[in-house]
C-alpha cells in the first residue's frame, strides 16, 4: 500500500486523474442537465449512470451541479476541474471511478442568477432533482405545497432570490416562458412515492398561488413540461477521511470531494421526456411505462425496512446498519417487518425477482466496509416515514391486522427523536437530524399513551392513521417496553404481540 501523505499529493484535476479511472473518454459535453442538489447521491448515482451512458454514446449531456445552500462541494469541485471519485466499496474491494460528466458547480444561495439563467437556457433539456424528501416544501399532513413555509411565502412573493427548490424551478421556467418556450423535463430522483406526478402537483400548486399576471403567463408554458417518475436506488453514506485516503491511495492524487457507494446501482424511469435525454439505458437505467411497483418495491422493502434497522440499531448503541442488522433480534425484526408487513403491500415488477432482491438488500444492509451509519438513515424520520409507513400500516389495520412490526419503527423514531423524559437513546440517536424534533420533544414529557397520540396527532405520518386508536395504542406499549427493557424486549414484544391489542379501525 503506498502512504500518501495529504500535503505532497497532487490535487485531483483534469491532468493529474489516471486515465483508466475515467468512465468516458469523450470530450466533455456541453451543458444539457441542470440537476439541483449537489449532494453524494446524486454524484454517485446520477452522474455514474450519465457517464457510463455517454461512454455508449455521445450526447450534449453534460451536467450543471447546484448545491442549495452549502458551498463545500461546488468549491471543491471548481477546485479539482469539477471532477471527483466515486469509492465503491464492499467486503470483496474498492474500485475507484471518476465520472467526469460536470460541466460547472454553482450554489444557489450564493449566485441565484447564474441558476436561473443555466434553468432558462435554451441549450438545457433536463432539470434534474436529488432535494430529498424534505426538500419539496410539502405539508406532511395533507401532501400540499405549504404556503404556510416561510421560504415558500417568500418565493411566492418574488423580488429576491429564490430560497426553496420550487421557487427555483419555477422562478426558472418563468424566466424560460419569456425568453423562448422551449419544451423541458423536470425529473425527481428522490424517495418519495409517484416522485414525478407530486413534483408537478408541487409545481402547478405552486404556480396557481401566485399572482394573476404572473399565473397566467406562466400555465400554459407547463404543457412544454414533462415530469417523468423515476426510481433511485444505490447507498451512499456521507463522505469520511477514510474516503478521502481510499481515493488518495488508488488514484495517486488527492480528492477532497470524493463519494463513497455501494457496488449496487438501479435507476427505473419512465419514458416521458419533453426535449431528448441520454441513452441511459446504455448506462445501466430501467426505462418503462411505469414506475410505481419499482418504487414501492423499493421505498417499503429497503427504505422501510432500512428505517426499523436504523432505529432499532442506534438504540442498541449501533453506528452502523451493517452493525445493527448483524444483531440476532434486529435482523429477525427486519425479516418480519419486510415480508409480514411490507411485502403484502407491493405489487412486484414483473422483470424482478423477488427472492433474488430480497436475498441481495441483506448483503447490501451487510456491506461492513460501507459502514452506512444509522444515524444518517435515522434522519428527517418525520419526513421519510410518511413515505414509508402509513400506507400498509393502514391497508394492514383496514383488513383487521395489526402491523407490529411498522408500530414497532413508528415507536423506534419516537423514542430516538423525543425520547421521553429520563431515557437517554444513546448518540447515535441523538445526533438525528430532523425537523420535526422541536415540535415532538416537549410532548414527550406527557404519559406514554398521550405523548404518542400527540405525536401522531401532528400529522407527522398523515391523519389517517394517527385516527387509528389501535396503532398508536400499539405503538405506545412499544415505546413503553423499549424504554423500560430494551431493543431486544420490544422486538419479542413485537413479534409474539404478549400485550392483545384489538383491532379497532378507528
Ligand atoms: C435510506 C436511503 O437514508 C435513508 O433513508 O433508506 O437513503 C437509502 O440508502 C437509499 O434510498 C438507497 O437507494
Amino acid at each position: 500500500m503506498t502512504v500518501l501523505t495529504p500535503w505532497a499529493t497532487p490535487r485531483l484535476t483534469a491532468a493529474t486523474t489516471p486515465s483508466a479511472a475515467l468512465l468516458h473518454h469523450r470530450a466533455l459535453p456541453p451543458t444539457g442537465i441542470v440537476h439541483l442538489g449537489l449532494g453524494n447521491f446524486h454524484r454517485a448515482h446520477q452522474a455514474v449512470h450519465t457517464a457510463a451512458a455517454l461512454a455508449a454514446e455521445d450526447g450534449p449531456w453534460g451536467i450543471l451541479g447546484v448545491a442549495n445552500r452549502s458551498a463545500t462541494v461546488a468549491d471543491a469541485l471548481r477546485e479539482q476541474d469539477l471532477l471527483y471519485a466515486v469509492v465503491e466499496v464492499s467486503p470483496e474491494g474498492t474500485r475507484v471511478v471518476v465520472p467526469a460528466v460536470h460541466t460547472g458547480a454553482l450554489v444557489a444561495a450564493r449566485e441565484p442568477d447564474a441558476v436561473l439563467d443555466a434553468l432558462a437556457a435554451p441549450t438545457t433539456r433536463i432539470v434534474t432533482l436529488t432535494v430529498t424528501e424534505h426538500g419539496y416544501t410539502f405539508d406532511p399532513r395533507t401532501g400540499a405545497l405549504d404556503l404556510d413555509h416561510d421560504g415558500v411565502r417568500a418565493d411566492l412573493r418574488g423580488g429576491s432570490a429564490p430560497g426553496t427548490t420550487l421557487g427555483l424551478v419555477v422562478r426558472g421556467l418563468q424566466r424560460r416562458a419569456r425568453a423562448h418556450g422551449a419544451p423541458i423535463t423536470i425529473m425527481s430522483c428522490d424517495n418519495l412515492v409517484a416522485n414525478g406526478h407530486v413534483t408537478e402537483r408541487l409545481v402547478r400548486e405552486f404556480v396557481a398561488a401566485l399572482p394573476a399576471a404572473e399565473r397566467t403567463e406562466l400555465e400554459p408554458y407547463l404543457a412544454q413540461v414533462a415530469f417523468p417518475s423515476s426510481m433511485v436506488d444505490r447507498i451512499v453514506p456521507a463522505t469520511t477521511d477514510a474516503y478521502r485516503a481510499a481515493a488518495a491511495e488508488h488514484l495517486g492524487v488527492r480528492d477532497e470531494a470524493p463519494v463513497p457507494a455501494e457496488p449496487y446501482s438501479m435507476w427505473a424511469i419512465e419514458d416521458t421526456f419533453a426535449a431528448g435525454r441520454p441513452a441511459w439505458e446504455r448506462g445501466g437505467a430501467l426505462f418503462t411505462d411505469d414506475v410505481g411497483p419499482y418504487e414501492l418495491l423499493k421505498l417499503r422493502l429497503l427504505n422501510g425496512t432500512h428505517s426499523l434497522i436504523a432505529y432499532l440499531g442506534a438504540l442498541s448503541g449501533c453506528a452502523t446498519i451493517p452493525e445493527a442488522i448483524a444483531r440476532p433480534a434486529i435482523r429477525e425484526a427486519a425479516e418480519r417487518v419486510l415480508r409480514d408487513e411490507y411485502r403484502p403491500t407491493v405489487p412486484v415488477p414483473a422483470d424482478v425477482d423477488l427472492e433474488e432482491y430480497v436475498a441481495q438488500l441483506y448483503t447490501r444492509w451487510s456491506n461492513s466496509a460501507l459502514g452506512h451509519r444509522t444515524q444518517q438513515v435515522g434522519s428527517d424520520g418525520s419526513v421519510k416515514l410518511a413515505q414509508r409507513v402509513p400506507e400498509p400500516a393502514c391497508s394492514h389495520l383496514a383488513a383487521g391486522r395489526m402491523p407490529h412490526h411498522l408500530a414497532l419503527t413508528v415507536a423506534g423514531y419516537l423514542c430516538c427523536v423525543a425520547p421521553p423524559s429520563g431515557f437517554d437513546p444513546g448518540p447515535h440517536a441523538r445526533a438525528m437530524n430532523d425537523p420535526m424534533r422541536e415540535r415532538l420533544a416537549p410532548l414527550a414529557t406527557r404519559s406514554t399513551g398521550d405523548f404518542v397520540a400527540a405525536a401522531l396527532g401532528t400529522g407527522v405520518l398523515g391523519a389517517e392513521l394517527a385516527a387509528h386508536a389501535s396503532f398508536t395504542g400499539r405503538v405506545a406499549e412499544l415505546v413503553d417496553v423499549l424504554v423500560r427493557h430494551g431493543v431486544d424486549a420490544a422486538v419479542r414484544e413485537a413479534a409474539d404481540h404478549l400485550t392483545p391489542v384489538p383491532v379497532t379501525s378507528r
